[in-house]
């Protein structure tokens, strides 16, 4: 693997480091907790909750701090750094409680700081902690993660790993167009704006169809062709991968060398930048995947979903030997991996949901090497939108979720209008989790095939209960005190 660290680059984060220790930044009393997700995964809604919940005295039996009345006040309170926008918490919670919909997809940065005061369980703890813990978070748009490996790639790697991903049978048709530009261009040629833009607008416009697929497919990179944030129009966005890299056509001048220069841009300019801001500064890593949207869509986007989640926790490998070690200021001790929106299956599926995330993850955490990391799964809802019920259906009685389905989506024959409540059966979850990753045998029957696993529907956010004084009591959740209790439980010990 290439070296990409220079001198500037660990001179920077060395800085950094030293700055943050000198404004007490970096004091035994601050957890940065990275939420990290693909694209829709669910950061924006697990962040609120997160906030919510602490704030309002949540319903969190398995997050032992609060169980125990060891929590005094938990407040948000200025965040850490001035030039990052801050999250719209109450923006987010005012549209999640009263309006019950759901967030707006996040187009740029945004950080929020969260002050909780505890008591200490021990009186050696008493003695010597302050008694408070600030936890920053930082939200994003999810595309800008996979820009992460990137770092590690070469021009000609980028291409390379573009041209095989393009040419799988999942993305093939949605890649034709631009593969078939790419194949009248002549690399060797004198670098041209033109050619440059059709080839980068070619490129974005298969990442964006790859995104808005039926068939769920993880985003590729670089992020920022789908979420742009100020860099719209800009060279460091005007580049897209060639099928054929020679040496002998990168030299000065050619249509290669300039797209070779503007790749290195990008990765100078975007993703350097957000790595070494965020990502390398972080304590704490959740990473959510949205996994009933792939089972949903059946084993190619499983896979799909595989290859990219190897691909992002390779960068959080905190173990020496990984490409990024020397990048990280602080050492990422625990890592939770969380499968997201559980509340769309019945309680019944979520230890089968658990075992299927982490059977996606294997792979990654093994090839990762996490030594001195721990790592978790869990099958979770930040917010829980449905509650179960059963349904008699002849003689037998059906496990059934209930909630309002958001208008227009459907079951069969049957359009919700996003008012009326609806019992839905979800289906089951299979019991080995392997399967989910198999096609059916040739020849088995291919109706049966295509069937998926689950029908899920989406809902509105839930319908929240007021205590008798009229206090909106906090958002329900499924197995968000677990994950709270993982993440930062021991540093309110
Ligand atoms: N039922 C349910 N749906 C959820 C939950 N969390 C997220 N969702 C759904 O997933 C969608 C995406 O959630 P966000 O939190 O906006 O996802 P994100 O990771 O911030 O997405 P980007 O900002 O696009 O990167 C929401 O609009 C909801 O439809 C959950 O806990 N339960
Ligand atoms: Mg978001």
């Amino acid at each position: 693997m290439a070296s990409l660290t220079t001198f500037t680059d660990e001179a920077l984060i060395a800085l950094d480091t030293l700055a943050e220790r000198a404004a007490g930044l970096m004091s035994p009393g601050t957890v940065r907790l990275g939420v990290t997700g693909l694209s829709r995964a669910g950061k924006t809604v697990f962040i609120s909750a997160f906030v919510h919940n602490l704030i309002h005295g949540g319903r969190l039996p398995l997050f032992e701090p609060q169980k125990a009345r060891r929590i005094a006040r938990a407040a948000l309170e200025e965040q850490p750094d001035d030039a990052v926008p801050r999250f719209q918490y109450e923006d987010h919670v005012a549209a999640l409680v009263d309006d019950r919909v759901w967030p707006d997809s996040t187009r740029a940065i945004s950080e929020l700081r969260l002050t909780i005061e505890y008591e200490s369980a021990s009186a050696w703890g008493r003695l010597f902690s302050s008694g408070k813990l600030a936890v920053d978070i930082v939200d994003y748009p999810g595309e800008w993660l996979l820009d992460l490996p990137l770092l590690g790639k070469s021009y000609a790697e980028f291409s390379h790993d573009a041209f095989e991903l393009a040419v799988l049978p999942v993305r093939e048709e949605l890649s034709a167009e631009w593969r078939a530009l790419a194949a009248t261009i002549d690399a060797s040629a004198p670098s041209d704006e033109t050619t440059a833009r059709r080839l980068a607008e070619a490129f974005a416009a298969y990442l964006k169809a790859c995104k808005h697929d039926e068939r769920a497919l993880s985003t590729l990179p670089p992020g920022r062709f789908l979420m742009p944030g100020d860099l719209d129009g800009s060279p460091a966005l005007t580049f897209a991968p060639l099928p054929s890299i020679k040496a002998e056509h990168g030299r000065s001048g050619s249509l290669q060398a300039m797209m070779e220069r503007r790749y290195e841009a990008y990765k100078t300019h975007v993703v350097k930048p957000f790595f070494r801001e965020h990502i390398a500064r972080l304590d704490r890593q959740i990473v959510l995947v949205d996994a009933m949207q792939a089972l949903n869509a059946g084993p190619d986007a499983v896979r799909d979903l595989e290859r990219a989640l190897t691909e992002i926790l390779g960068c959080f490998r905190p173990g020496r030997g990984g490409f990024l070690t020397d990048w990280f200021a602080h050492r990422i001790d625990r890592i939770l991996i969380a499968a997201t929106k559980a509340d769309q299956l019945h309680h019944e599926s979520h230890d089968r949901l658990q075992a299927i995330v982490r059977r996606l993850a294997d792979r990654a955490i093994a090839r990762a090497n996490f030594s001195g990391a721990d790592v978790e799964v869990l099958a979770m809802a930040a917010v829980r939108a449905t509650r179960e019920g059963t349904v008699k259906q002849g003689r037998e009685t059906l496990p059934v979720i209930i909630g309002t389905p958001l208008a227009d989506e459907t079951i069969g024959e049957e359009r919700f209008d996003g008012k009326s409540e609806t019992a839905v059966f979800p289906g089951d979850l299979p019991e080995r989790p392997g399967s989910v990753f198999e096609h059916p045998e040739p020849g088995s029957d291919k109706g049966k095939a295509r069937e998926p696993l689950v029908r899920f529907v989406r809902f509105r956010p839930p319908k929240l209960e007021r205590s008798a004084d009229g206090v909106t009591l906090s958002l329900p959740h499924i197995r968000l005190d677990r994950a709270l209790q993982f993440l930062i439980g021991d540093r309110l010990a």
